[in-house]
């Protein structure tokens, strides 16, 4: 999402940083292209233009023209803006036993998908779920529910029934057999919002009396996606929208224009199939994000469910003292490959742009990678802890084995070899004089 909106923008910044000094005029023609990038962004027009002309006063009344680095001083009121647009919205609070929820939306937006994201989202937070489902025309969603649900620990599915009220009984019922902290209610969508029992949701929503009702909007809607908030809106009291399949090439300006226009504050973002496919909606990141600024946390969050403190300290000290193995170097790299590959990594990060020309050019790839593990697949256990052992023929057959070539081998080992006498090195000399010396 965003990507082409925050390519152009960036080169707006690159522009305005270049040229040091600024003009009224420099600012002025510097907003027109902004204004332009909102708009193909799939902005709405009346969004668009508030956002300017507040930016611009703001601007103008903060003599950004005058300032040190006027370039600086654009972005940071421009990033402010961004996050008061996407509206910031407080994290998600269970303190209400048991907390009910509701999920809406229309039919394909992902709302099924959602219920398990959610559940599985709060199980890691050590909550006990109960998820139910009202959609009574179509088995196979409820069947659908229930597989996911199986999936992970800890949530339980309320037993099926046939008419809505059954269905609610029984879900409230379970919360409260299962003295579980949280119902998570799907419902049945429609193909089209006209075509949807609004009185229906209206007696899911008095029966079960959730504190939260979430409507799932599929951001590849695009302008169509605020209409749907509307009508939503008109029929039950919406508290929060949740976004999915921001992972495609969408253009994402519906989320910029979301919250100005429905008032509705976006609560989580969807970016996959997959049940961990789910973050919480933190304005402040994606105005980074979308002003080419990284983003960090994001990566440090995900970064800390993939390696563990001890896990990490584990491989420093190994590599500390020398007893690092290819078996170590694997795992690490399997991570890697789990927090999404490195393109995935490299898009959070500031400087993105640099740093993947940079790898390019090391030949650095998620390629390189799964063509690393292969080779040490292929070492015997004991070449995996001796890497001397590694001679010539040992490393034809490897390289035989895994489907490689004996130079794809050498340049393994000699990476392997330089981070050992690297971390020898930061051993001997603290990490200070290592730097130092290396690059000389
Ligand atoms: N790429 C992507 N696909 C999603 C996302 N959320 C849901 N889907 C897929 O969209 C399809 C419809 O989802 P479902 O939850 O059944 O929609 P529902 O009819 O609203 O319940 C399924 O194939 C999901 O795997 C998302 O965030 N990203
Ligand atoms: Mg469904």
């Amino acid at each position: 999402m965003f990507d082409s909106f925050s390519n152009k923008i960036s080169s707006i910044f690159e522009k305005l940083y270049k040229s040091g000094i600024l003009k009224e005029s420099d600012v002025d023609a510097a907003l027109r292209e902004i204004r332009v990038a909102l708009l193909e962004a799939d902005v709405s027009l009346e969004v668009a233009r508030k956002f300017i002309g507040d930016v611009k006063e703001k601007a103008i009344g903060q003599s950004v023209i005058r300032s040190i680095s006027p370039g600086q001083m654009m972005t940071k009121i421009v990033h402010d803006h961004l996050i008061e647009l996407l509206g910031r919205s407080a994290p998600p609070e269970i303190s209400r036993r048991p907390h009910k929820i509701m999920i809406l939306g229309l039919q394909g937006a992902g709302k099924t998908t959602t219920v398990g994201k959610l559940a599985r989202f709060f199980s890691k937070k050590d909550k006990k779920i109960v998820t139910a489902s009202a959609d009574i025309y179509r088995p196979a969603a409820v069947e659908q529910l229930r597989v996911l649900t199986r999936k992970i620990d800890g949530v339980i599915f309320a037993p099926t029934k046939e008419s809505i009220s059954q269905i609610c009984e029984s879900a409230i019922e379970t919360t409260k057999n299962e003295n579980a902290d949280i119902l998570i209610m799907d419902t049945a969508g429609r193909l089209h919002i006209d075509e949807l029992k609004m009185n229906e949701l209206q007696q899911i929503q008095e029966a079960i009396n959730p504190h939260e009702i979430f409507l799932v909007v599929d951001i590849m809607t695009g302008q169509d996606a605020l209409n749907i908030a509307r009508k939503f809106r008109e029929t039950v009291p919406i508290s929060g929208i949740i976004l999915t399949r921001v992972d495609g090439d969408a253009r994402g300006g519906v989320a910029l224009s979301l919250r100005a226009i429905t008032g509705c504050e976006i609560k989580f973002l969807c970016t996959g199939e997959q049940l961990d496919d789910i973050e919480f909606f933190d304005a402040e990141r994606i105005a980074s994000r979308l002003l080419g600024m990284g983003d960090i946390i994001s990566l440090v969050e995900k970064a800390q469910e993939s390696f563990t403190k001890e896990e990490t300290d584990e491989a420093m000290k190994k590599l500390q003292s020398g007893s690092f193995t290819f078996d170590d170097l694997a795992l690490q790299m399997e991570k890697m490959s789990k927090l999404g590959g490195l393109k995935t990594i490299l898009k959070m990060l500031p400087q993105s742009k640099q740093l993947e020309q940079m790898m390019d050019s090391r030949n650095v790839s998620d390629k390189t990678i799964v063509k690393n593990l292969a080779i040490i697949k292929s070492m015997t256990i004991k070449e995996k802890r001796n890497y001397k052992l590694l001679n010539g023929s040992r490393r034809r057959r490897i390289a035989v084995g895994s489907g490689t070539t004996v130079p794809d081998v050498n340049k393994l080992i000699k990476q392997y070899e330089n981070s050992l006498i690297f971390f020898k090195k930061i051993k001997k000399n603290g990490l200070g004089k290592t730097m130092f010396t290396m690059g000389r």
